[in-house]
């Protein structure tokens, strides 16, 4: 989608901190992060606006995308633990839609996050 941040960066129109990558999976650096490791994991294809748009179809996606975020993980030297996000919607803060995951690790994250 011409229109869509996401797209741009996975065309490369909008540069970004690329750390991995797979066929349909792109993994860079949260601009705004919240944690030392602040990754962003999206499919490079607009596939949904957010998890609330996925479908069965997708499965084959959904696995690449958690198994590119458990690459980067072992990348960043994350064994002692590290978490993954899906923002969906205005009540969960989402601000870009376009499917994708947050990877958060390097510190102590806490639990429930508020
Ligand atoms: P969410 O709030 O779940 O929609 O997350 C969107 C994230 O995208 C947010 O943590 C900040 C990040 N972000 C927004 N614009 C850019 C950008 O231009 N580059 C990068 N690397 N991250 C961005």
């Amino acid at each position: 989608m011409a229109d869509c941040l996401f797209c741009r960066i996975a065309a490369g129109s909008i540069p970004c901190d690329k750390v991995a990558e797979s066929e349909q999976v792109l993994a860079f650096r949260d601009i705004n992060p919240q944690a030392p490791t602040h990754v962003l994991l999206i499919p490079k294809r607009h596939v949904a606006d957010s998890a609330s748009g996925l479908e069965p179809g997708h499965a084959g996606l959904i696995a690449e995308l958690f198994g590119l975020a458990a690459r980067v993980a072992a990348q960043e030297g994350l064994g002692g633990g590290w978490r993954l996000v899906t923002n969906v919607g205005p009540d969960a803060g989402q601000s870009v839609p376009h499917l994708h995951l947050h990877l958060l690790g390097g510190r102590a994250l806490g639990w429930p996050p508020g």
